[in-house]
């Protein structure tokens, strides 16, 4: 296990320098490209933020796992040792080669640095071990020529000290190295960069309602501060885009294809409009929608100098991950707000929210859309898929209308008397016209409907109650700006967005 402790911390160094996913990451990414089509369930199937460490630490426990019983193999052939930190090196190898951020040079170092330092530490920890008489003899008799610094196991019998010596040794030079990998990573990340951005005003912006025109404990405020905005992604390590070397491209079929550096998109004339984003796995009533204001370009002007060819139906996002999200051409240029985004609420995109450049579209779910650490914009036929499409999501992903009670909370008690119900509704595009409460299967009762900046946002909505006491059940129902009320039949996240009324319990003492 030490020598596996030992060989994973010094394959962290290489990519902490370079930058870039290290063998451990790489892996982990692999293991998400492959399995999230197969895991449901919100967070799990678009991936959150909470089951990414619990993977890294998965890979690390197997990884040393492995190790114990290369260990206990080895004391009767080393070879198996050496056979085994190599195949390890090998699975980190092909994991990187398959990841678009890796750096390969940086790859090969951290494979063989790791798997010669795992061989020497696992030899040294046997030689040292007392009471394994043939193991000395085993490590000696395969390893004499190659771990040379090993002393003639003859000589060295091997005491409990020594062993721990040896042991805390390798540990104590894991952590380190552990320690070094951090500081080492810290310096290649983007933070400092983005704040040293200055960002251009824009030449047209939508003004935003600024006071909060409803107002109840718990109803969550029209525009998303960027700490709380939801992050959905498949990155294990947020990609630490330097804009230095970025440049957005325009390709496919277009017949001017070009790129911009960061300056250059900066340059161009930029707009300022709150759009709200929503994840297609947000259950009924869930966390995974927010609204935000962007500044960016209009998707249209990129376009229209790119010269749109026939064919060019969809348009592709790529990130710099390999994340791919695509949609209609005919609905990117309908006049929605269609965005490449370089700020959030006034500041450069946050780094998990995609800085330098993202995708944002009104009225389509992030994973066809919101493309974060955008690298290319590809124009393609509608034959080409993004990173969703064959892992069993709808290709087509408009927003689906939907309400939310943000207060009061479901099963919490709340005193008798007048209280709010109070939450947003959205249908980006579209807009709300109306929303609706329903006490107890009673009468369907109009919420009063905070202020909008646009179509494209949510809207915050309430209901005053005269709350008696006793169990009630809440539901709330929205309409959209087309008079469609959204359908009270549910149904799960997948393959399209949930449906369904937000129905919770209140508890009134
Ligand atoms: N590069 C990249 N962009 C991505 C994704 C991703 O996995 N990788 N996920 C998409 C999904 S599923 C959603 S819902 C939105 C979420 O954007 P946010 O994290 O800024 O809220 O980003 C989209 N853009
Ligand atoms: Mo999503």
């Amino acid at each position: 296990m030490i020598g596996a402790g030992v060989a994973l911390a010094v394959t962290e160094i290489p990519s902490a320098f370079a930058g870039g996913p290290s063998l451990v990451v790489a892996v982990g990414s692999r293991f998400i490209d492959r399995t999230a089509g197969s895991l449901r369930g919100p967070a799990v199937a678009l991936f959150g933020t909470n089951d990414k460490p619990a993977l890294v630490v998965g890979v690390i426990v197997i990884s040393l796992a492995v190790g114990a019983w290369l260990g206990h193999a080895a004391g009767r052939r080393f070879r198996v040792a050496v056979a085994g930190f190599a195949a390890f090196a090998a699975v980190g190898l092909v994991a990187s080669a398959a990841d678009p951020q890796a750096n390969m040079a940086a790859a090969v170092i951290a494979a063989l640095l790791g798997a010669s330092a795992g061989v020497a530490t696992l030899g040294a920890l046997l030689l040292a071990a007392p009471s394994l008489g043939t193991v000395a003899a085993a490590v000696a008799d395969d390893t004499a020529s190659s771990v040379a610094p090993l002393r003639n196991p003859a000589e060295h019998g091997g005491s409990r000290r020594q062993f721990f010596y040896w042991a805390g040794g390798a540990s104590a030079a894991a952590l380190g190295t552990t320690f070094v990998s951090r500081v080492a990573r810290s310096s290649t990340s983007v933070a400092s960069a983005r704040e040293a951005v200055t960002l251009p005003a824009p030449k047209s912006r939508i003004p935003i309602p600024d006071s909060q025109t409803l107002v109840a404990p718990g109803l969550s405020p029209y525009v998303t501060p960027n700490a709380d905005f939801y992050r959905i992604d498949t990155a294990l390590l947020v990609p630490q885009v330097r804009v230095a070397g970025w440049k957005l491209s325009i390709a496919g079929k277009v017949s001017n294809p070009f790129s911009l550096t960061y300056d250059e998109l900066l340059a161009m004339d930029m707009v300022e409009e709150p759009v709200t984003l929503q994840c297609v796995s947000n259950e009924i009533g869930g966390p995974l929608v927010g609204n935000a204001v962007w500044q960016g370009v209009p998707l249209k002007a990129l376009l229209d100098r790119a010269g749109v060819q026939a064919g060019g139906e969809q348009i592709v996002g790529r990130s710099v991950d390999g994340f791919t999200a695509g949609f209609p051409t005919a609905v990117g240029l309908d006049g929605r707000t269609a965005l490449v985004a370089v700020a959030m609420n006034g500041e450069p995109l946050p780094v998990v929210h995609g800085f330098p450049a993202r995708l944002v579209v009104a009225g389509l779910y992030g994973y066809v859309s919101a493309t974060k650490w955008l690298k290319s914009i590809e124009l393609t036929g509608m034959d080409f898929d993004g990173y969703w499409i064959p892992r069993g999501w709808s290709k087509e992903a408009p927003i689906k209308t939907m309400a939310r009670i943000d207060t009061p909370i479901s099963y919490r008690f709340v005193d008798a008397g007048r209280i709010p119900i109070a939450g947003v509704a959205w249908a980006p595009t579209r807009g709300i016209a109306k929303v609706e409460v329903q006490i107890d299967n009673g009468e369907w009762l109009p919420a009063r409907l905070g202020t909008v900046a646009s179509s494209n946002t949510w809207v915050q909505w309430l209901v005053e109650w005269n709350a008696t006491k006793g169990s009630h059940t809440v539901r709330v129902r929205a309409t959209d700006g087309g008079g469609e009320t959204q359908t009270a039949e549910t149904s799960a996240p997948d393959p399209d967005g949930a449906t369904g009324y937000h129905t919770i319990t209140v508890n009134v003492r």
